[in-house]
């Protein structure tokens, strides 16, 4: 899917699933403001899949706009700000229209159950980012306190790498260190819990967090919550039975399992993944709208 131009708005990136905008002011050197548009774009086995699913980047953007009411830190939305261009009509539902911030170059993950990366690396030296964690751990079990698991960004192209909670205060300074660490485990916390009591598992989620130099009196640590949060892109969700019924589904996820299962089974993972049949792309669309109804409590 090509990303066309918006009225008001020049493209300026694209990662996997989303893509990035700043107003086409010519007389604006350092933009103000920033446009993060959800695509309907899907990836799986690090490829874009064929066709795109039509109103996940609605749902996902649905789903971030929750949380953010729900999170009691500062965030970057600036919904309706006069001093932007207005968000086109064509993507409005998929769009948050944001403040520019200086982003701090950590991803903070944090961890309620060990899997992906972070078992890999507890299987190789017993510790995710320094945290030493007991033995016997398998694939998938819960934590008892979530981790605080930062990752350094690197620059564009090269692959982020896992870090101590001490390298990520070399980098960003102890204070905002500490506040980003502390900050993210509360609001994991607290978004777990909710997501428990509606029979689903945060496994695991990523946060970044910037700040706006712009504010008078701000420093790095008064930290401004940024980008998608507790989406199932930035996420690991399962389902709470499928959990406890155990067995190889058992850390399904919530919305791509689907999508991953069909590949496994029609593509040998060489080349180029075959489209993805309509009833596949439907069923699919359907988990995103799921999980964003069990969260919300619509269902
Ligand atoms: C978020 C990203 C996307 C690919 C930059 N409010 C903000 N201020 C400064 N920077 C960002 C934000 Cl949201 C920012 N990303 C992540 C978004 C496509 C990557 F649309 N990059």
């Amino acid at each position: 899917m090509s990303t066309r131009a918006l009225p008001g708005w020049r493209h300026i990136y694209s990662g996997k699933v989303r893509d990035l905008y700043v107003p086409d002011r010519a007389d604006e050197r350092e933009p103000r403001h920033l446009l993060v548009v959800a695509s309907d774009r899907i990836s799986a086995f690090d490829h874009i899949l064929e066709p795109p699913i039509a109103g996940k980047g609605a749902v996902l953007t649905a789903l971030s706009r929750w949380w953010f009411d729900r999170i009691d830190v500062p965030n970057h939305l600036a919904d309706a700000d006069p001093a932007a261009p207005p968000v086109p009509d064509e993507v409005r539902d998929r769009a948050m229209l944001t403040r520019r911030l200086d982003m701090h170059p950590i991803e903070c993950v944090v961890r309620g159950a060990l899997t992906g990366s972070g078992y890999a690396e507890y299987v190789r030296t017993g510790a995710v980012c320094g945290i030493e964690l007991p033995a016997g751990l398998n694939d998938g079990d819960l934590l008892d306190e979530p981790i605080y698991t930062p990752a350094y960004k690197a620059p564009l192209g090269e692959h982020d790498e896992n870090i101590t909670f001490e390298r990520s205060a070399e980098l960003v300074g102890q204070a905002t260190a500490a506040a980003l660490r502390d900050t993210s485990l509360r609001i994991f916390s607290a978004a777990r819990e909710l997501a428990a009591a509606r029979g689903v598992i945060l496994a695991d989620t990523k946060f970044e967090f910037g700040w706006d130099a712009a504010v008078a009196g701000s420093a790095p640590a008064d930290l401004v919550l940024a980008d998608e949060v507790l989406t199932s892109d930035s996420s690991r969700y399962w389902d709470a039975e499928g959990y406890a019924v155990g067995g190889p589904d058992r850390l399904a996820s919530f919305d791509k399992q689907i999508v991953r299962n069909w590949l496994s089974a029609n593509w040998d993972r060489a080349g180029e993944p075959p489209v993805l049949p309509a009833d596949i792309v439907e069923r699919t669309l359907g988990r995103y709208r799921e999980l964003y109804d069990r969260l919300t409590g619509a269902a």
